[in-house]
């Protein structure tokens, strides 16, 4: 996988800028709850033409790729992980939808102040009622002949509080199946309106990630103008669906939260003996290391896959689904062991571990929790858009076949049905989750063992990765026995 000079320089522009005095200032003032919003830290990004990443030129943005826009993105995480999901969601979910699906007159409204960092905007999909189910929204948009009548609530959408407009989805048709029925908009806020027809509600006490403010949207007989249709009529639910396919690549970006951990875990064992001898030696600590270092480059190699294909307008959402699958769940399951390395001092604030630790547990959650995701994999992988490659070697019995096998036991078990709506989710999800390793080991050999991007990646020799992917084949090939089903079930009736 290659990058360009251009790539280079925005990751160095990006590291350099995030490394400096003033933003670890920021970090101080904007990381914790009831902090104002970290505007500074808006207006800092712009001046590198972050805000507006992938935003046309003519309309005041970079005009960059969507390789750059995870660049950007894993670099802010690496420091703040609050501060980049700011950054994220102003880019990919209110951005996006706009240069992709809004009209000239929307355009030109919103995206020159976008781009500038003036203003940010936000993307109300989510209800109290409805989050992974995104198809049975319920707020309504009523067609008058003048425009629109909105009744509904939003929950959990972040930036809210700063907002200046917001991607709004909304039911336009009751009539039609649910995910027919919806409609999108792009609906201006600003003092006058606030308070009466879209009232926002208290910021809501967060884990972590404060920075990144989070409310309710309640909009009750907001009307709006037919100009603020984003799109046609019942064209929200593909809007919203391919935006969030646009916004997954930019969550799992936020492995730099990986990367962030690595660092400062090898600092640490670099600085601390124990025992007479430098943390950095002691075999446990570089397990650790190796690892984070391991789920840092997989998550990579299929977020890059993923952005680049993006990049050359082929269909890549299976891709960002594997990207953000992997790196989040990875991140969540190792985050702990790297916290280990610092002993004591990564309880306390003064290490910022605690940061990287809360920040840690949202990305298997926002923009489709991992079963959404897992649910988009399979659902790929069994209709043949996910390709990957039939053999696996050292699977215990290694025929050609072996994947297409699993496949087909996988559909017997789903049989017809999504894998959300499944009654056999546990051996079809544990299939989703071994599918990114596959497709990581495809990549590896297709593409990034020719060309490996050593220059974002921890391992200078990637054949040290398939190693380590072999083995993981060796040990986690989905196997019904291996999962023992029944126990499990015979336990749940126990307890339920
Ligand atoms: N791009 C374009 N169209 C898509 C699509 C995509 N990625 N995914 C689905 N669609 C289309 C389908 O093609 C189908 O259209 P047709 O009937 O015209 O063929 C339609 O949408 C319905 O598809 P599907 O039956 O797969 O939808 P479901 O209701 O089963 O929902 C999931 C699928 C669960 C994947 C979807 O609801 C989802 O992503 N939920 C999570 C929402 C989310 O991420 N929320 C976070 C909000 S941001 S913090």
């Amino acid at each position: 996988m290659k990058f360009s000079d251009e790539h280079l320089i925005l990751r160095d522009t990006v590291r350099k800028r995030m490394a400096e005095q003033d933003i670890k200032e920021m970090i101080k003032k904007y990381e914790h709850h009831n902090a104002p919003f970290a505007w500074e830290f808006v207006r800092a990004m712009a001046e590198l033409g972050l805000t507006g990443i992938n935003i046309p030129e003519e309309y005041g943005g970079a005009g960059m790729d969507n390789r750059s826009g995870v660049i950007a993105i894993i670099e802010m995480s690496r420091v703040w992980p609050g501060g980049a999901l700011v950054l994220g969601v102003g880019n990919s979910l209110a951005g996006y939808p706009l240069i992709r699906f809004g009209s000239a007159a929307q355009k030109e409204k919103y995206l020159p102040d976008l781009a500038a960092g003036k203003i940010l905007g936000a993307f109300c999909l989510t209800e109290p009622g409805f989050g992974s189910d995104a198809a049975n929204i319920a707020t309504f948009a009523e067609s008058l002949y003048d425009g629109y009548l909105i009744n509904g609530t939003k929950d959990f959408i972040t930036n809210a509080p700063a907002a200046s407009f917001f991607i709004l989805f909304a039911r336009t048709d009751k009539k039609a199946a649910p995910h027919k029925g919806i409609s999108a908009f792009v609906v201006p806020m600003n003092e006058r309106i606030a308070d009466k027809s879209i009232v926002l509600g208290k910021i809501h006490h967060k884990e972590g990630l404060h920075a990144a403010q989070m409310c309710e949207v309640a909009f009750k007989d907001h009307f709006t103008c037919h100009c603020a249709l984003l799109g046609k009529e019942g064209q929200g639910f593909g809007i919203a669906m391919q935006t969030l396919d646009h916004g997954r690549n930019w969550i799992a970006a936020q492995l730099g939260i990986i990367d962030g951990l690595f660092e400062k875990c090898k600092r640490h064992a670099e600085n601390r003996k124990t025992f007479g001898l430098s943390l950095i030696k002691r075999p446990a600590i570089r397990h650790v290391l190796a690892k984070l270092a391991f789920a840092s480059d997989v998550s990579k190699m299929l977020l890059f896959h993923s952005a680049k294909l993006e990049d050359e307008d082929k269909p890549f959402g299976h891709y960002a689904s594997l990207a953000k699958l992997f790196s989040s769940e990875e991140l969540a399951k190792i985050k702990g062991e790297a916290q280990s390395v610092y002993g004591g001092m990564g309880y306390l604030y003064e290490s910022d571990i605690p940061h990287f630790m809360t920040a840690g547990d949202a990305p298997p959650i926002y923009e489709g929790a991992s079963n959404v995701q897992r649910s988009v994999i399979l659902d790929a992988w069994i209709k043949r858009k996910l390709l990957l490659s039939a053999f696996i070697p050292f699977h215990d019995t290694p025929t050609e076949n072996s994947l297409e096998l699993l496949k087909q036991k996988v559909e017997r078990k789903l049989n017809g049905k999504k894998a959300l709506e499944s009654e056999s989710q546990v051996f079809a999800f544990a299939v989703a989750d071994f599918l990114p390793l596959v497709a990581a080991y495809d990549l590896l050999q297709n593409d990034f063992l020719k060309e490996w991007p050593g220059e974002f990646m921890h391992f200078k020799n990637p054949s040290h990765i398939l190693r380590i992917l072999e083995s993981k084949f060796r040990k986690e090939w989905p196997d019904q026995n291996k999962l023992d089903v029944p126990v499990w079930d015979s336990a749940a009736e126990d307890v339920l």
